[in-house]
């Protein structure tokens, strides 16, 4: 079996104790690096003056390599916090408005991809697979190529390929584009990031198809499929059952004092669509008085790139928002909305799911959202909570049976909450059983081995030149 390399952003290497963090995606890519032996390269999250970026970083953890390169103050500034998160991260989740484009960062951003390529170059071998991750690293196959690199090289969108009118609007879609078809496999959450892909390709003129799931631009053909992520699917379930024991789930449960848990769990992103479901909130409360004492929304939102000024703007915004509904609808003994901003370890997190009555997983555009998933996952199959989910949320078009709804239409889902929480138990149950069935059916082993596979036996010529 060929050396798996794996190329993200960040790496989530082992602590001292030697525990890698928590998390699906780390978890199934470990184990994949580890049947075959591997490799796993990114940024260690450390910037340093121009002049003082060092060797790489080695450290081993069983059969895996963990390489650590260090960027400048300037990479990070125009690649990560520029290029990355201010241009492709918005305009991937169809925010034009908040795009913030800039010549010197998408210069930025194409420089630390050729730097990821020169780190990267002297640790491959001639037949190593090369998996690259997300929207920070789309010029990577490319410089690679340009630098002689023939292996097959996988990459995999987490976040929503956007409609071609919304992609050509970033001035360098062209080179965006073009850069992706140095790959081998692209993979992309769902069908609909595939076709729009597609037809990006198509509106551009170069693409064509040939074949199903095959598409050939210039002397290149590649793969280019939806493989949706999922969730380590029975490790979690036995997480959930596990927490009902927990201090924190009796103290939780004391706490609540018989009011029904609804829980909401997003990083602090405008994507997530966290200020439309504290609206449609409170519109809930004051359309359904009885419920007002009842029930308590637990909202658990970590920050995450404070550094970008939108998100500092919004970390005010949301808890405002939050103070306001609780000051105009609590009482002095309710307290509406708990707002909390930090990260939970994964047993609790999994415990309050179980708890929770109804999820709110409201994205207004989502590559996937492996909430949605976690929590049907640690769901008691006695009496299970219901999930609301946005239908931009990628995991609607597996969890069909989930209450589907427009986060942009407030009413709408308030009226959703109130259904969602009249729900009859048979329905629960009907419900989470089918989305269940569709978790034990793509887990996030299975998705890892199902893109392997197609890295592995793809068809495609092996690249024999790349051109500019
Ligand atoms: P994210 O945008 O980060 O991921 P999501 O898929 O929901 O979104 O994953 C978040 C993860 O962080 C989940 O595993 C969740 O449990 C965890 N998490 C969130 N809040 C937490 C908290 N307060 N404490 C502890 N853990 C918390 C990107 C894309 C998604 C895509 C994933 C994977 O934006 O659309 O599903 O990658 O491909």
């Amino acid at each position: 079996m060929s050396r798996l390399i794996v190329v993200s952003n960040r790496v989530p290497i082992p602590d001292e104790k030697g525990a890698a963090p928590a998390g699906g995606l780390a978890v199934a890519l470990q184990s994949a690096l580890a049947a075959r032996g591997g490799l796993w390269l990114g940024w260690s999250g450390e910037s340093r003056a121009d002049d003082a970026i060092g060797p790489l970083k080695m450290l081993r953890d069983g059969n895996i390599d963990y390489a650590l390169t260090d960027l400048t103050e300037r990479d990070v500034e125009e690649y990560y916090q520029g290029f990355a998160n201010r241009v492709l991260w918005p305009i991937c989740h169809y925010r034009l408005d908040l795009a913030e484009y800039g010549r010197r960062e998408m210069a930025g951003y194409f420089r630390v991809n050729r730097f990821f390529a020169s780190r990267l170059l002297p640790l491959i071998a001639d037949d190593d697979l090369i998996w690259v991750h997300d929207y920070h690293l789309i010029p990577l196959a490319a410089e690679l190529r340009r630098q002689g690199v023939k292996n097959r090289i996988g990459f995999f969108l987490h976040i929503p390929w956007p409609a071609p009118d919304v992609f050509m609007a970033m001035p360098v879609h062209e080179e965006i584009l073009s850069s992706l078809t140095a790959y081998d496999v692209l993979g992309f959450q769902t069908e609909h990031d595939r076709e729009n892909f597609a037809d990006c390709l198509a509106r551009q003129g170069t693409g064509m198809r040939s074949g199903p799931g095959r598409f050939s631009v210039g002397d290149r053909t590649f793969t280019a499929k939806s493989y949706p992520i999922g969730i380590e699917t029975e490790e979690f379930a036995t997480l959930a059952q596990r927490a009902a024991e927990t201090s924190l789930h009796k103290r939780m449960l004391q706490s609540l004092d018989g009011k029904g848990l609804i829980i909401g769990v997003d990083r602090l992103d405008y994507s997530k669509g966290i200020t439309q479901r504290i609206d449609a909130f409170e519109s809930f409360l004051k359309r359904n008085p009885d419920s007002q004492r009842n029930v308590t929304l637990l909202q658990i939102t970590p920050k995450s790139r404070s550094e970008v000024p939108e998100y500092e703007a919004m970390q005010r915004a949301v808890a405002e928002q939050a103070g306001r509904v609780n000051g105009a609808v609590g009482t002095v003994d309710w307290v509406p909305i708990r707002y909390i901003n930090r990260s939970l370890r994964r047993p609790a997190l999994a415990g309050l799911y179980r708890m929770a009555k109804l999820a709110l997983v409201t994205p207004l555009r989502d590559g996937m959202n492996l909430v949605a998933k976690e929590f049907v996952a640690a769901q008691n199959e006695i009496d299970p909570g219901v999930l609301l989910l946005s239908r931009f949320a990628g995991a609607a078009q597996e969890l069909q049976e989930a209450v589907l709804v427009n986060p942009y239409d407030v009413e709408g889902t308030a009226d959703a909450m109130a259904r969602s929480l009249a729900m009859p138990v048979e329905e629960r149950r009907d419900r989470w059983r089918a989305m269940m069935k569709t978790l034990r059916a793509n887990d996030v082993f299975t998705w890892c081995d199902t893109f392997l596979h197609d890295l592995t036996t793809d068809q495609s010529e092996r690249p024999t030149r790349w051109v500019d």
